[in-house]
């Protein structure tokens, strides 16, 4: 079969883009057509998120894109934030961001009294306070819940506004705490127990389910007239493993962006007590698949550090050659800390952090970055290691795809932290794993295995061996009080 285009919509919190990408049979080739900012805009009811302003975005992408003829559209984004739609279908407000400050307290609360373990037992998540369960409990007694009658998720309400077509993509619905992970369908008893109106659930979708032609208005302003728009695994995490060009089963991955996801690939859920324990999430994935990881706090410690700095992306080559030649392990951080969650002051919490730890806190901007990335490294090893443990699984390989990718300092420290050889790439996995799925409703690659093999023989990677030095590592997780 011959080749075919299709077009990616992908926002990530700190950037959004529209990915062109020519897939066929030996071929997989991405042209991005449009890149643009993403951040928090904080209002006085708190921080959200201008989904307007990236909706006018995306259509200028899309007109960009027209002139790659694409057979379909795909769109996905974070996951948990969502707006809520009224009786007539208007956005009732701006979403909130997940990093909003509502959910403090509200989530541990509400945890306890649903019963962490009875929510582990339906949802099999990790605790996040911003899963969209505590978001609802938060946002219990407001006019806008009170006026909704639809709740749709970023991808979701992308697609709405796209098509006019209403339903919740299953990757990205597994992220809300309100999908039982074993069915696949909503838990409508623990909506209505957190205080939202089961029936503004809409109805579920899968990975490659059609949403429809773009509506009129649309398929003229972007000159794309027929081209529908196809469900894709709308949750960006699961794309980004759809993405992975792993070659072998035993491998493990870190979708490292804002976050750093880092897990395994499951056949079906583990929701043991010592799954819920060591606070690993299963998130759905295609084909039936899980998504066995933990959300680690990522780049956001590099990116908020960056911004507090008065520092563009730009710096950043010249800032990491620099932290390369810092001291090893002089102060480290659990970056999974709470108060990293929000934005603001980054390395003023990370010198607090380390005053709190009886560590001298990293003076300069390289040895702040040092201490960042061999936290990072160190909480990478962890999580892989002790998924490994909890499903009995060999993992032989360790697979970084995302902006991580491009981190040459923080592939290699991983690779030392983990004792494990890092693959890093493709940088735009994500977009690879949006085009994979809308190529397979369109007939044009087969299974994951497959998917997996397209992007490996034609996507970049490149290879970091660890070091050997496991006493050097073991000692600083120790240091953390992680014996992993
Ligand atoms: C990554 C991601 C994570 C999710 C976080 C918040 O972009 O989607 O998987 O936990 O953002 O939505």
């Amino acid at each position: 079969t011959a080749s075919r285009s299709f077009a990616a919509v992908d926002l990530g919190a700190s950037s959004g883009r529209v990915v062109a990408g020519r897939i066929g049979a030996r071929e997989l080739a991405l042209t991005e057509v449009h890149r643009f900012p993403n951040g928090g805009v904080p209002l006085p009811d708190g921080l959200h998120w201008d989904v307007v302003g990236l909706y006018r975005e995306i259509r200028h992408g899309l007109r960009r894109a027209a002139e790659h003829a694409p057979a379909s559209i795909g769109v996905d984004s974070w996951a948990v934030d969502y707006g809520l739609l009224d009786g007539d279908g208007a956005l009732l407000g701006l979403p909130h961001h997940y990093r909003d400050a509502r959910t403090d307290g509200v989530a541990a609360s509400t945890a306890e009294r649903l019963g962490a373990d009875r929510l582990y037992a339906v949802n099999g998540l990790q605790f996040l306070p911003f899963n969209t369960v505590f978001q609802l409990a938060a946002a219990r007694g407001t006019a806008a819940l009170a006026a909704a009658r639809t709740l749709l998720l970023v991808p979701d309400l992308i697609g709405y506004w796209l098509t006019g077509s209403i339903g919740a993509e299953v990757t990205n619905a597994s992220t809300t705490g309100l999908l039982d992970v074993a069915t696949r369908s909503w838990d409508t008893a623990l909506a209505a127990e957190v205080g939202a109106d089961p029936a503004i659930l809409p109805p579920l979708r899968e990975p490659g389910s059609p949403l429809g032609p773009l509506l009129p208005e649309v398929a003229e302003a972007t000159g794309l007239d027929g081209v529908p728009v196809v469900a894709v695994a709308s949750h960006d995490t699961a794309s980004a493993v759809v993405g992975v060009p792993a070659t072998v089963p035993d491998f493990a991955y870190i979708s490292c962006g804002t976050w750093s996801l880092a897990g395994l690939e499951l056949d079906a859920p583990l929701r043991t007590e010592a799954a819920r324990a060591a606070n690993f999430t299963n998130e759905l994935g295609v084909d039936g698949t899980v998504r066995f990881l933990r959300n680690v706090m990522g780049l956001w410690l590099v990116n908020e550090s960056l911004r507090t700095w008065g520092m563009t992306a730009d710096q950043l080559p010249d800032l990491l050659a620099r932290a390369a030649e810092e001291p090893a392990f002089a102060a480290l951080v659990d970056p999974d800390d709470p108060r990293f969650l929000p934005p603001g002051d980054m390395p003023a919490r990370i010198a607090e952090y380390c005053r709190a730890t009886g560590q001298r806190p990293p003076q300069g901007h390289a040895a702040v970055l040092r201490c960042v990335l061999e936290s990072l490294a160190l909480a990478h090893r962890r999580v892989i290691r002790t998924a490994a443990r909890l499903t009995g699984r060999d993992v032989s390989v360790v697979h970084v795809v995302g902006g991580g990718a491009r981190n040459e300092l923080l592939c290699q420290l991983t690779a030392d932290a983990v004792g494990l050889p890092v693959l890093a790439g493709p940088v735009e996995a994500t977009a690879i794993g949006n085009l994979l799925v809308q190529a397979r409703a369109a007939g044009l690659v087969g299974d994951l295995e497959r998917m997996r093999a397209l992007t490996a023989a034609t996507q970049q990677v490149r290879r970091h061996e660890p070091s050997g030095d496991e006493a050097a590592w073991a000692a600083a997780a120790a240091r953390l009080g992680w014996r992993d």
